[in-house]
């Protein structure tokens, strides 16, 4: 072999070396539980933003939670952004998901630097949502049916077969609406509730917001989902009107959590703090999701509901965030609710 061979061996084997070292730095697999729309603006934009390869997955809150949980020994994911905050606890509860502190805590609202303390640094808030309901007011017109304003009329025999909610195992919204129920009413009010629900239910979706799209499509009447997915329908010109129940409702605090033994860290933390700015939280009202922003120099998308006129309860996250309480609640609901799908 001459030197010249050697040094052209050489280079390339070096060349490899350096290639796997960088292309391993810029990738990321992440895994979204928001609307699909979203997920994909957040991906491309982040690409656009770093140049970091972005694989990117879409699940819902319940079954990225069960992945996560899944791969623990082998993890595939790099980061979990978006979805119910509750799941992310109980991950982080779990050593699931690492600690990170971004530097930029000074600019989030102070509900989603409780929810990083709540979840030992594992997880922190990116969006707030309000629970409720929405229907189409067509269909409504055209059954004849009264205007569903509260929790209490979507049990009533006259809406049988009329009402849609995601399964509590697979969705983060549904999971919110078992525990928000429990805190308005009581566990055991709550259980029986559910039951005299179940009646009325014409399906238990796998996402949570599906049963307001399904609605909008006139396929049921009425959606039990975050308001404003319900108001991303009526933006879409669907005949959707959105409810805040009368009672008052519970409220999600969106969360993202970087997964335990990521194996593209440093773009992990990189997304971790380019999705906590201003700039990438606008990009949830292009996709037409109108949630309320984590960052405070995020402008709040005018469509989104105005928390501060809903009557939120005052939800407890550490309780209903913790896996012990939703092994327990999911596990009541397997054995009195007996959905049919
Ligand atoms: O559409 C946005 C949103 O409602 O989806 C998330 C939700 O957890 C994902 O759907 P699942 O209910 O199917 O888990 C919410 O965090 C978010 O506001």
């Amino acid at each position: 072999m001459t030197i010249r061979t050697i040094g052209a061996v050489a280079a390339l084997v070096a060349g490899t070396l350096l290639g796997g070292a960088a292309q391993a730095q810029g990738r990321l697999n992440l895994y979204c539980s928001v609307q699909e729309d979203w997920c994909q603006l957040m991906q491309t934009e982040f690409e656009k933003a770093t140049g970091i390869r972005v694989a990117m997955t879409r699940k819902s809150s319940g079954e990225t939670y069960a992945q996560v949980k899944a791969e623990k020994d082998n993890p595939r994911g790099d980061i979990w952004w978006g979805g119910t905050g509750d799941p992310h606890l109980q991950a982080a509860e779990e050593g699931l998901t690492a600690d990170y502190e971004t530097p930029r805590m000074g600019e989030m609202q102070d509900w989603a630097v409780q929810q990083w303390r709540t979840g030992r640094k594992r997880t922190i808030g990116i969006y707030a949502g309000a629970l409720g309901f929405g229907f189409n007011t067509e269909l409504l017109a055209k059954k004849n049916l009264p205007e569903p304003k509260c929790w209490a009329d979507l049990v009533n025999p006259a809406y049988k077969g009329e009402v849609q909610v995601a399964n509590p195992h697979s969705s983060g919204t549904s999971y919110t609406m078992v525990a928000s129920l429990v805190q308005i009413m009581g566990e055991n009010g709550a259980f029986d509730y559910l039951r005299k629900l179940n009646t009325n239910v014409n399906q238990y979706t796998k996402s949570g917001a599906a049963p307001i799209v399904a609605a909008g499509r006139g396929e049921t009447l009425i959606g039990i989902v975050f308001m404003h997915d319900a108001i991303t329908q009526s933006v879409r010109n669907f005949p959707i009107k959105t409810v805040a129940p009368c009672e008052g409702t519970g409220y999600e605090i969106g969360s993202m959590s970087i997964i335990a033994g990521a194996r593209n860290l440093d773009s992990a933390r990189k997304f971790y703090d380019w999705a906590l700015s201003a700039e990438a939280q606008a990009l949830g009202a292009r996709a037409q999701s109108y949630q309320v922003p984590s960052n405070k120099g995020a402008a709040t998308p005018p469509q989104a509901p105005k928390l501060s006129e809903i009557k939120l309860i005052n939800y407890d996250f550490p309780k209903f965030g913790s896996s012990e309480e939703r092994k327990r609640l999911l596990s009541r609901f397997d054995a009195e609710i007996k959905i049919a799908n």
